[in-house]
């Protein structure tokens, strides 16, 4: 009794192989990668081997090769074309070598041709009389596509044999192929023209083979490589490498990879060395091809209806498998950015286990256009980071929404810049945000910032790692005793490392501009904004059409310094680098609580009988603030003559008003007690 379940999942692994058989065989554009299909392909084939009843004529095991194109003529080969049989890991070729030297004990030792397995189409060509009568796709195995017309077109096929000695009757078999370059020129010109692009560079090869127009064949860069022969009355030599080298003579391509290796260890060794090389090759290879060398023990052996004893593909683990996206996280970076990152379930590509996946911006989240649920193809190529290439369309569930890109920080809950025109998107809080503490440090102490000798990065890391210093403002409640009692710092060091944090208190407005590490603001731009404004007070005050007047700042770079500094965390952080007592020669009005006008914002208007410019630097040099607009944080509105609106909203917002007079006199309380204090 066949279990219902087992009939069921038969008749749903066939339907969905057939297909995909259509997609590749027919259409030259696969929905999933390789390797799935070979697992849905190796599932059926266990399930038809553990019940053995199930095996129809039509089942897709049951034939070797792909549906042919009727529009070209079919071919029936003189002797089939079979397929490889694979050898997934190392135990598997091992088991291919122990079955040769079981069925010939004596040989010794065993050589065996070694040679790349081209990602390509395979194909026979008839020669007769040394000329190219025929050229056929392999099709099933047994009837392959006629595309002699377009085969004609492929520069390396020689349409007449070199030499003479070529036997009457010659089928070469080989593979038909496209060089990654080529690919990606032809590709480039379909996507110019508007034209659907090819998935990889065998599919373009197939495609370029199978058009019935051999004028579009011609225009792509297809190249021919033989690896064996079909019909042929009696080989020339006895052993295939020789065979292979007779071919080369009669002016047929071949690897110039081919080698004679000797037993299982020259196997594993070409194996190694190919797997090395795969990503510096100029074409797609899936694997290694082992063959026994000697023909008549291949012929002794024979082959079982699918693929010939004698010969084994070694494959490379798969570079495209099939994965679903379970979430889309954002990363943020040491610089703010933030980066989408797919989590997958987890699965095996290119040799290890996958489970995350960059997709760098939000630019190329939109393009590839990724939601959660999504079934995806992901590539690992050699030592390359995993990518996912693209969204399986045909498997997206109904209720996948596009992502949001956040507004707010993953780590920290600011809001995220995302100016227009920029890639990138950050979050604004970059003095304060935990994710960007080490890189926010280390900039601040630069050489070109604020200068704090020996506080290396390995130093700065075990900082922030210890929980010691989270903001720059914190390096200024480091002590001596607390470094000194790091690993590796001698007393001595603490105590220049904190006489260097104590000299950068003294520095200039520019290089303090620079330190914050806003976005977009190098020297040269602190430099700028240091000359426009009075003091910090006044930068951090400023609009963004403000910030545009100065030349040299465009839209991005002003919409960048507006997000930075209107951030509260941002800006609660500068005070405590203030209060810290970072300080500059213009800087006395931003002297913290000891200065007695600390903490008190100032609006000047109407005129006054000295300039109002020597007016705002005496309340600054108090500690006060003087700002352009009134608000209820204003302590005092100064008025001079003919005061104008501000005295109007200063009275209905209950801010108290100076007439000069008075603040003479404020001054004068403060000066004395200023220097009652100092
Ligand atoms: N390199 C190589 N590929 N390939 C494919 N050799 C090779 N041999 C094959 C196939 C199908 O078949 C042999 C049995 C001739």
């Amino acid at each position: 009794m066949i279990p219902d379940e087992v009939r069921q999942r038969v008749a749903q692994l066939r339907a969905e192989i057939r297909y995909h058989d259509h997609r590749y065989y027919v259409l030259d554009d696969p929905e999933i990668p390789d390797a799935e299909y070979d697992r849905l392909f190796a599932e059926l084939k266990a399930l038809e081997a553990a019940y053995p009843e199930l095996i129809t004529a039509d089942s897709p095991t049951q034939r070797v090769g792909g549906e042919p194109r009727p529009e070209l003529g079919s071919v029936r080969h003189a002797i089939p074309m079979l397929s490889l049989d694979n050898a997934m890991d190392d135990p598997a070729l091992a088991e291919f070598d122990r079955r040769i030297r079981t069925a010939f004990p004596a040989l010794d030792p065993v050589l065996y041709t070694a040679e790349p397995k081209l990602d390509g189409l395979a194909v026979s060509l008839r020669y007769e009389q040394g000329v190219l009568v025929l050229a056929a796709t392999r099709g099933d195995g047994t009837v392959g596509e006629d595309v002699t017309h377009n085969a004609r077109t492929i520069p390396s096929i020689p349409l007449r044999l070199l030499g003479g000695d070529w036997p009457e009757i010659l089928e070469v078999r080989g593979e038909v192929y496209m060089i990654r370059s080529g690919f990606e020129r032809l590709n480039a010109e379909l996507e110019r023209r508007g034209e659907r692009i090819f998935a990889n560079p065998r599919n373009a090869a197939a495609g370029s083979l199978r058009q019935l127009d051999p004028r579009i064949a011609a225009q792509r860069p297809l190249r021919f490589c033989a690896y064996g022969w079909g019909e042929l009355a009696a080989p020339p030599e006895p052993g295939q490498f020789a065979m292979m080298q007779r071919l080369a003579s009669w002016g047929l391509p071949i690897s110039p990879e081919l080698r004679l290796v000797e037993g299982l260890e020259g196997c594993r060794a070409y194996f190694a060395e190919l797997v090395n090389r795969r990503s510096t090759l100029d074409y797609e290879i899936d694997g290694v091809v082992f063959k026994l060398d000697r023909i008549d023990l291949q012929q002794a052996l024979g082959a079982t209806s699918h693929h010939p004893r004698w010969a084994i593909a070694r494959k490379f683990p798969a570079q495209e498998v099939m994965t679903v996206v379970v979430a889309i996280e954002f990363q943020v970076g040491r610089t703010g950015a933030l980066t989408p990152v797919a989590r997958l379930q987890p699965v095996q590509v290119g040799g290890v286990t996958v489970a995350r996946a960059s997709l760098h911006n939000f630019d190329e989240l939109k393009r590839k256009d990724v939601r959660v649920g999504d079934t995806v193809i992901l590539r690992r190529a050699g030592e390359v980071i995993p990518e996912i290439v693209r969204v399986i369309s045909e498997r997206r569930p109904p209720a996948a929404r596009p992502v949001e890109i956040p507004t707010r920080c993953p780590v920290c809950g600011s809001d995220v810049l995302y100016p227009p025109g920029e890639v990138i998107a950050r979050c604004g809080a970059g003095l304060w945000c935990p994710a960007q503490r080490k890189e926010t440090i280390r900039h601040f102490a630069s050489r070109r910032a604020l200068d704090i000798q020996g506080l290396g990065e390995k130093l700065i890391d075990r900082l922030v790692d210890l929980g010691w210093v989270r903001e720059p403002a914190d390096l200024y409640q480091l002590t001596r005793e607390q470094l000194a009692g790091l690993e590796r710092m001698g007393d001595k060091s603490a105590a220049n490392l904190i006489a260097a944090i104590a000299r950068s208190k003294e520095t200039s407005l520019e290089r303090l501009i620079y330190a914050l590490g806003i976005r977009g603001v190098g020297e040269t731009t602190a430099r700028l904004l240091a000359k426009r404004f009075a003091g910090l007070a006044e930068l951090m005050d400023a609009e963004a059409e403000t910030l545009m007047q100065i030349e040299g700042i465009g839209p991005i770079v002003a919409a960048q310094i507006k997000g930075f500094l209107a951030d509260p965390h941002n800006r609660a952080a500068i005070d405590r680098l203030i209060a810290a007592g970072i300080h500059w020669p213009e800087s006395r009005a931003l002297q913290p609580a000891s200065l007695p006008l600390a903490g008190k914002t100032f609006v000047i208007t109407g005129t006054l009988s000295r300039p109002r410019a020597a007016v705002k630097a005496k309340l600054e040099s108090l500690g006060a603030r003087v700002t352009d607009s009134i608000s209820r944080q204003t302590a005092y509105l100064v008025a001079g003559a003919s005061p104008g609106s501000k005295l109007a909203k200063a009275k209905s917002l209950g801010v108290r008003v100076l007439d000069e007079a008075g603040l003479e006199a404020l001054i004068g309380r403060a000066t004395g007690l200023s220097k009652a204090d100092g």
